[in-house]
């Protein structure tokens, strides 16, 4: 059985706002395994691609914009439960309704720039890292932390 992986990207407000460390660290802390890692400026079709759930709504130009509008950092963290993990690390997609402790409930004010993204399933985290990652760019390795995080 293959395991879970999850995409996770700091966008272009958390890049510009210096909360890189800051962000890469929590899921650090949190003892998921790394697999991909890059600063990366989006073009605008991936962005369109990305997000083509949210097409239709009012705020998709806008979000295109603001996706494209920096370098992100793109990353795929892996471990049992981590999609759904990462959301709670994460919090809600309004920052002002996101819980303190959570990414967005501390750095963030605004649904428009809520610093980070994390896909909402196993089959988003796998397509996702399919789309923002190359053949090759994903690491195989195994961190020494891993029998002290897993029994
Ligand atoms: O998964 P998550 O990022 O928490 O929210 P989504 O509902 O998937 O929306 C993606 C992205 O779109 C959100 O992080 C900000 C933006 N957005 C917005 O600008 N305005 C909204 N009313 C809803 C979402
Ligand atoms: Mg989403």
């Amino acid at each position: 059985k293959e395991v879970e992986q999850t995409y996770i990207m700091i966008k272009p407000d958390g890049v510009q706002r210096g909360l890189v460390g800051e962000i890469i660290s929590r899921f650090e802390k949190k003892g998921f395994l790394l697999k991909g890692l890059k600063l990366f400026q989006c073009p605008k079709d991936l962005a369109q691609e990305h997000y083509k759930d949210l097409k239709e709504r009012p705020f998709f130009p806008n979000l295109i914009d603001y996706i494209t509008s920096g370098p992100v950092v793109c990353m795929a963290w892996e471990g049992d439960g981590v999609v759904a993990s990462a959301r709670k690390l994460i919090g809600a997609t309004n920052p002002l309704q996101a819980e303190p402790g959570t990414i967005r409930g501390d750095l963030a004010v605004q649904t428009g720039r809520n610093v980070v993204h994390g896909s909402d399933s196993p089959d988003n985290g796998k397509r996702e890292i399919g789309l923002w990652f190359k053949e090759g760019e994903l690491a195989q390795w195994e961190s020494v932390q891993t029998p002290w995080l897993i029994e």
